[in-house]
C-alpha cells in the first residue's frame, strides 16, 4: 500500500498542490487521467473523471483493501468515500447521504452503482439470508428502474430520464435493514417524441428484441421497431455502442423483477401496458365532415384486451370525454386535434404511472420491518443520484426542470461546503482570508421564487390555457424578469442573433447558458389527462392497472379542484430533497465529462477547465486548503476517545464536554503530533456549541507523504 501511494501519479489530493492555479490543478487531473487514476480527492470530496473504459478496481480485493480504512491510507477510490460515509454511519449512529453531481454523461449513476456495490459487499460478509435479501433488491431494483427510466440521449447512451434518491437503512450493528427509494420527474414526454439521434426508453426495444416470439404474439407485437410511431425515430441504431445491449438487458430486467419479488401476473402487466403505448402511438384519426373517428380498429381492440376493457369503452375516452357543466354531465366530442392530444396524453400517462408504480412496489419489498427497528435506531445512508445538467439543440420544459435540479444541488454545496464552512471559522475567531466564489441563489431565485420566478409565472399563464398563447407567456415573463442578470430574451436583447425565435428565452445557468423554447412549456406544465382515461383505467378487470389509478374512482362531479402544476410539485420536491440532504452529513462526488465522443484517451482542456470552474472545485480546494483538515464536536470526540484517559473513562467530572475534552488531550498529549495548535484552538473556543479543530492552517504541513503520517498520528 505505501508503495502505491508513493507511486501516485501527481497529487492525489488537490489539496497537495504546490502553487494553487487553474493551470496547476488541470494538470493534476489531466495528469492522472491519463495514467489511468479516474479519482482525486479535494479532502474528502471524490473528484471523478468518467474513464469510458472498464477499469479492473471494482474487485473483491479493492473492496478488502479499502473496508475500514481512512482515506489518507489508499490511493483515491470511490470505495474510500462510500467507507467513510458507512463508517460515520456506523461509529458515530449519524445519517449520511452522497451525492453525486456533474453534467449528462459525467459518470454519476455508474457511481452511485459502484457505492452501492461497495456497501453491498462490505455489509454482507457472512451472507445472512436477511442481508443478502435486502441488498440484493436494492442492487436489482437499479437494473430495473434503468430500463423503465434510462434512455439514450445525444449526450449519453444510458442517460437517466428521472432523479432518483435512495436511502439505505442499517440497524444499530450496521447490517442493511432495509430502504427506500424517491422518484422525481420523470421525462414523459420521450414516450411520445424523441429527438433526433436519440432514442425512447429502453423498456420498448428490450422488450420488442428479448421477449420471446410467444409473448410477443400475445401482446400483439411484431419484432420490428420502425412498425411503431413512438419507437421508429431510433432508426439508425448505433452499434458501436456498448452499452446499449437490449437483448441481454431484457433478461436481466426479467431476472431482475423476479429476484425483487414483482408476481408474474405484475411483470406482465407491466409489458402489457408497454405493448399498450406502443399500439397507442399507431392509432391515426380520421375527420368526416364534423365528426371525428379512429382509422385503426384492430389496434383499439388489441388495446382493448390488454387493458382489460372494452373496445367500446377505449373508443368513448379517445373521441369524447365527459363533463360537469352547471350540475349535469354531458358527452362532448373531441375536435381532431384534441385527440391527437388526448392519446399522447393516454400513452404517457401510462407509462409515467406504470414507473411510479415500480417505484411504490419496490418500496413495499424494502420498507423496513417495524420489529427490526424495535431493538435500537435505524441509520441511513442515502444514494442521490439525478440527471446531469444538459444543454440540447432544442431546449424544452423537462430540460429546465432537470437543469434546475443541478441549481439546486450546486446551492447545497455551496451553502455546505464553501459558504458555512468558511463563515465557521469566522465564527469561531480565526484568521481567514476569503475565498469568494460564484453563487448560484440568484438563479435558484430567477425558477422558484414566489409571484416573481419562472415558474409563478408560468403556472399563472396556465390558469388561462386556451387564451394565454406561448407568446403571451413569453411576454410575461419578459415583462418580470427584465434586468434579471440570468434571464435573456429576443425582445429584451434584440441584437442578439442566438435568440432568433421569438419563443425562445435564455438562462445564464452556472453551468453555461440554456437557449429554452417556450412551445409547449405550458402543456407539460398543466400536464393534463382527461379525467375519462382515469376512469378507464381505473375500471380495468386487470387488479394491477386498477391499482394504479385510484383517483379514477371519483365521479365527474367529484373532480372539481385543480390539481398542482408539474412545475410546481418539481419545485416542491427539489425542496424538500435539499431539506433532507441537508439534514444528514453529506459526502460528495463530483463527476467529470473529459469529452464529448466518449473516448477513453482524450481530456479534452477546455471542456474540463469549464466544469472544473462551474463545479467550483478550486474554491473547494481554497477553502480546503485554509482550514482545518478535521473536525468534530466535542461530545463526537468524547464518546471516540474517552477511553484513553481516567480522567474522563468511564465518566468525566468536567462541568462540560469541552473540558472534558480539554482534560482529556492534556492527559494525552503524547498521542498527538500537532497539540499546541490543538490546545490553541480550543483556548479560541468559548461558545458552548463549539467545535474541536485538529489540524494546522500550513499549507507547507500538508505536503506528500509527511503531512499524511502527521495526520494519522494526530487522529
Ligand atoms: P450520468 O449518469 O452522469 O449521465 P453515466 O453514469 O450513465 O452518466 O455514465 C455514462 C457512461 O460512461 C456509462 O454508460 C459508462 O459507459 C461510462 N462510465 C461512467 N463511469 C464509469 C466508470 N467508473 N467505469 C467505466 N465506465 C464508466 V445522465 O444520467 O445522462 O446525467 O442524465
Ligand atoms: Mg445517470
Amino acid at each position: 500500500i505505501i508503495m502505491d501511494l508513493i507511486q501516485e501519479p501527481g497529487k492525489p489530493d488537490f489539496v497537495l498542490l504546490d502553487d494553487l492555479t487553474k493551470d496547476a490543478f488541470m494538470g493534476n487531473l489531466r495528469d492522472r487521467f491519463q495514467k489511468g487514476r479516474i479519482y482525486t480527492y479535494i479532502g474528502e470530496v471524490v473528484v471523478s473523471v468518467n474513464p469510458y473504459k472498464a477499469m479492473n478496481i471494482y474487485t473483491p480485493e479493492y473492496v478488502k483493501d479499502y473496508k475500514g480504512r481512512e482515506f489518507w491510507e489508499m490511493p483515491p477510490h470511490i470505495y474510500a468515500l462510500a467507507d467513510a460515509a458507512y463508517k460515520s454511519m456506523k461509529r458515530y449512529l449519524k445519517d449520511t447521504c452522497i451525492v453525486i453531481s456533474g453534467e449528462s454523461g459525467a459518470g454519476k449513476t455508474e457511481a452511485s452503482k459502484i457505492i452501492m456495490n461497495y456497501i453491498a459487499s462490505i455489509t454482507n460478509v457472512n451472507s445472512r439470508a436477511e442481508i443478502e435479501r435486502v441488498t440484493g433488491i436494492l442492487l436489482k431494483s437499479n437494473v430495473i428502474l434503468e430500463s423503465f427510466g434510462n434512455a439514450k440521449t445525444n449526450r449519453n447512451d444510458n442517460s437517466s430520464r428521472f432523479g432518483k434518491y435512495m436511502d439505505i437503512n442499517f440497524d444499530f450493528k450496521g447490517d442493511p435493514i432495509g430502504g427506500h427509494i424517491n422518484n422525481y420527474l420523470l421525462e414523459k414526454s420521450r414516450v411520445v417524441h424523441q429527438q433526433n439521434g436519440e432514442r425512447n426508453f429502453h423498456s420498448f426495444y428490450q422488450l420488442l428484441l428479448g421477449a420471446t416470439d410467444q409473448t410477443l404474439s400475445s401482446l400483439h407485437l411484431k419484432r420490428d421497431m420502425s412498425a411503431y410511431n413512438y419507437t421508429e425515430s431510433l432508426v439508425q441504431i448505433d452499434n458501436s455502442s456498448r452499452a446499449i445491449d437490449d437483448k441481454r438487458t431484457f433478461r436481466e430486467m426479467t431476472g431482475a423483477f423476479k429476484a425483487v419479488g414483482f408476481t408474474h401476473d405484475e411483470q406482465k402487466t407491466l409489458f402489457q401496458l408497454l405493448a399498450v403505448i406502443l399500439h397507442l402511438g399507431n392509432i391515426e384519426f380520421a375527420l368526416n365532415g364534423d365528426t371525428v373517428s379512429i382509422k385503426n380498429t384492430q389496434e383499439v381492440a388489441q388495446i382493448a384486451e390488454l387493458l382489460g376493457s372494452s373496445k367500446e369503452a377505449i373508443e368513448q375516452a379517445m373521441l369524447t370525454r365527459v363533463v360537469a357543466a352547471r350540475g349535469e354531465v354531458i358527452s362532448k366530442l373531441h375536435t381532431h386535434e384534441d385527440t391527437g392530444f388526448a392519446r399522447d396524453a393516454f400513452a404517457k400517462a401510462i407509462y409515467e404511472r406504470a414507473f411510479s408504480w415500480i417505484v411504490q412496489r419496490i418500496n413495499t419489498i424494502i420498507e423496513v420491518k417495524l420489529d427490526i427497528t424495535r431493538y435500537g435506531k435505524s441509520t441511513v445512508i442515502g444514494v442521490l443520484d439525478i440527471y446531469g445538467f444538459e444543454i440540447f439543440d432544442n431546449n424544452s420544459f423537462e430540460q429546465f426542470c432537470i437543469n434546475y435540479c443541478n441549481e439546486k444541488l450546486q446551492q447545497l454545496f455551496i451553502e455546505l461546503v464553501l459558504k458555512q464552512e468558511q463563515e465557521e471559522y469566522l465564527r469561531e475567531g480565526i484568521d481567514w482570508q476569503n475565498v469568494d466564489y460564484f453563487n448560484n441563489c440568484i438563479i435558484c431565485d430567477l425558477v422558484e421564487q414566489p409571484h416573481k420566478g419562472i415558474i409563478s409565472i408560468l403556472d399563472e399563464a396556465c390558469l388561462n390555457v386556451g387564451t394565454v398563447t406561448d407568446e403571451m407567456f413569453l411576454e410575461a415573463l419578459d415583462k418580470k424578469l427584465k434586468g434579471h442578470g440570468h434571464y435573456q430574451s429576443r425582445r429584451l436583447s434584440p441584437k442578439d442573433k442566438d435568440l432568433a425565435h421569438n419563443q425562445d428565452f435564455r438562462i445564464i445557468h452556472y453551468a453555461g447558458n440554456v437557449t429554452y423554447s417556450v412551445v409547449g412549456f405550458m402543456e407539460k406544465n398543466k400536464d393534463q389527462l382527461f379525467q375519462d382515461f382515469k376512469r378507464l383505467l381505473y375500471k380495468s378487470t386487470n387488479p394491477v392497472i386498477s391499482d394504479m389509478w385510484p383517483e379514477g374512482a371519483q365521479s365527474v362531479k367529484e373532480v372539481t379542484k385543480r390539481p398542482l402544476t408539474a412545475g410546481t410539485l418539481f419545485k416542491n420536491s427539489m425542496i424538500q430533497l435539499v431539506g433532507k440532504l441537508s439534514s444528514k452529513e453529506p459526502y460528495y462526488v463530483r463527476c467529470i465529462k473529459p469529452n464529448e465522443v466518449k473516448s477513453p484517451v482524450q481530456f479534452n482542456e477546455d471542456r474540463c477547465a469549464h466544469q472544473v470552474a462551474y463545479l467550483g472545485l478550486l474554491e473547494n480546494v481554497r477553502v480546503r486548503r485554509a482550514g482545518f483538515a478535521n473536525r468534530q464536536p466535542y461530545s463526537r470526540f468524547l464518546q471516540r476517545y474517552k477511553m484513553l484517559s481516567s480522567y474522563t473513562w468511564p465518566n468525566h467530572q468536567c462541568k462540560n464536554d469541552k473540558e472534558a475534552v480539554q482534560a482529556l488531550i492534556k492527559d494525552i498529549r503524547y498521542l498527538f503530533a500537532s497539540t499546541i495548535t490543538l490546545l490553541a484552538r480550543i483556548k479560541n473556543l468559548n461558545k458552548d456549541m463549539c467545535i474541536l479543530n485538529i489540524g494546522t492552517k500550513h499549507p507547507q504541513m500538508w505536503r506528500g507523504a509527511n503531512a499524511r503520517r502527521r495526520f494519522k498520528r494526530t487522529i
